[in-house]
């Protein structure tokens, strides 16, 4: 059977700690979307580390880690952190696999993502600048070199074309960087990936689901980026839902089991699009502030604000959410009074669910109010403990959004959770 962890929201909802939490009660985590655009951050042997495009289940021993074919890859990034996690002890010959479906990410695909951006000035969509956008274009544009594609000899002929055809678009947006520094680095690296177990990944997959073995599917960035159903054209170019998890990975829907959510005790975004509980005040500095709110990949500055109950019902539906995991509630430890978004002013009328103009239309937030549990939670092991205030917080969240919250993450530690 196959677990999946999610973003429920735009990212950055913590998944990387989660899914190195439960990663010990399963054989095999795989990566199934995205790119070198997610960061997730966990805390190994109390040293930070932003993970990319490697599985965050990498620094337990035992656990076996896979690159999905619905992944875009970036091998300059891979080698890189692929250095990183050896220098923990890791052998990613030993436990890392990568299938042959898997898009790569050419030097061009990055300098037409930062073309494209420059070209749509005010109304960028605040890309990471990793390629993402392009490489996915290729992939439906069914012009992409795949993983499988670099072991065989017509390899540099195919980039070359493909290069060719990249170099015309970069020529009409009048972009004119140097980038034979990217691509020295980038053969560097596609010599390092062919040294990397390549699988067919599907079968490698759906073979362990038949032997028994636990399965993680990772989820990268969050449900409100989905390119299908998220906040359009404000988004990433990925399914980032459950669903990406059959296409990302050849997994027939009836193997999917736990539709693990997670989502932060409030809400941020980084990038631009709507965001409906955004907070320009002090309220939303002091949530930046406490909760170190900067991108992982990036470092930029994320937007806060309260959590948004509306788009996270509508997240959990789609999602198929079957349990919810309310990550950073420490963040929310000094606050007097809390507040949650319960629906949308949207012309005057109060509306429950997510608008599909949701970048066009002007959305006031209505909201709840609740008393703030105002006590250091960081050290609560057991739920007995948690403050009352708190235990009615996640009740309100639990029958709003019809999936009920499991855990409470209260600090970036990996014995920081307390199960409910
Ligand atoms: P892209 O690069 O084409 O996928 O960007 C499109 C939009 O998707 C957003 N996006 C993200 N949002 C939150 N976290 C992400 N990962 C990094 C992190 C981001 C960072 O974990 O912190 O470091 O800045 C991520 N990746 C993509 C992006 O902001 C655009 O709005
Ligand atoms: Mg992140």
């Amino acid at each position: 059977m196959v677990d999946v962890i999610l973003g429920l929201q735009w990212g950055d909802e913590g998944k990387g700690k989660i899914v190195d939490f439960f990663a010990p009660n399963y054989d095999l985590v795989a990566r199934f979307q995205g790119g070198p655009n997610a960061g997730h951050t966990l805390y190994v042997e109390d040293k930070k580390v932003v993970l990319h495009q490697i599985p965050s289940g990498i620094f337990h021993q035992n656990t076996i880690n896979l690159i999905g074919g619905g992944v875009v890859l970036d091998p300059v990034t891979l080698k890189r952190e692929c250095d990183l996690v050896a220098s923990f002890g890791i052998d990613v010959r030993k436990n890392l696999y990568i299938s042959e479906r898997t898009n790569i990410i050419v030097p061009t695909h990055r300098a037409l993502d930062k073309a494209s951006e420059t070209s749509k000035g005010t109304e960028k969509i605040g890309s990471t600048l990793k390629g993402i956008g392009p490489a996915y274009m290729d992939k439906t544009g069914r012009n992409a070199i795949r993983v499988g594609d670099i072991l065989d000899k017509s390899f540099i002929t195919n980039y070359i074309k493909l290069r060719l055809k990249h170099q015309r678009l970069l020529d009409n947006f009048h972009f004119n960087e140097d980038i034979s520094d990217w691509e020295d680095e980038f053969f560097d690296a596609i010599e390092f990936l062919r040294s990397l177990n390549v699988v067919n990944g599907e079968y490698f997959l759906n073979n362990k689901i038949s032997e028994g073995q636990k399965i993680l599917a990772e989820g990268a960035q969050g449900s409100m980026l989905d390119v299908d159903f998220g906040t359009f054209p404000f988004v990433t170019s990925s399914n980032t839902i459950s669903a990406g998890v059959c296409t990302g990975l050849g997994v027939a829907p009836q193997k999917i089991n736990e539709v693990i959510g997670v989502s932060k005790a409030y809400c941020t975004r980084v990038g631009s699009g709507p965001f409906p509980t955004e907070l320009f005040d002090e309220t939303g500095e002091e949530l930046r502030k406490i909760g170190s709110e900067f991108g992982a990949t990036t470092g930029r500055p994320r937007r806060c604000g309260w959590i948004d109950l509306v788009a996270l019902q509508y997240a959990c539906m789609i999602n198929g959410v079957t349990k919810i995991v309310m990550t950073k509630a420490d963040v929310l430890d000094s606050f007097q009074e809390l507040s949650m978004c319960t629906s949308y002013l949207i012309n005057g009328e109060e509306k429950k669910e997510v608008p599909f103009a949701i970048s066009k239309v002007k959305i006031e937030p209505v909201y709840k109010s609740f008393k703030g549990w105002n006590t250091d939670t960081t050290a609560i092991k057991e739920s007995a403990n948690l403050p009352a205030t708190m235990n009615e917080y996640v009740k309100f969240i639990n029958s709003f959004v019809g999936a009920p919250v499991k855990y409470v993450s209260n600090g970036p530690g990996r014995e920081q959770i307390v199960a409910l």
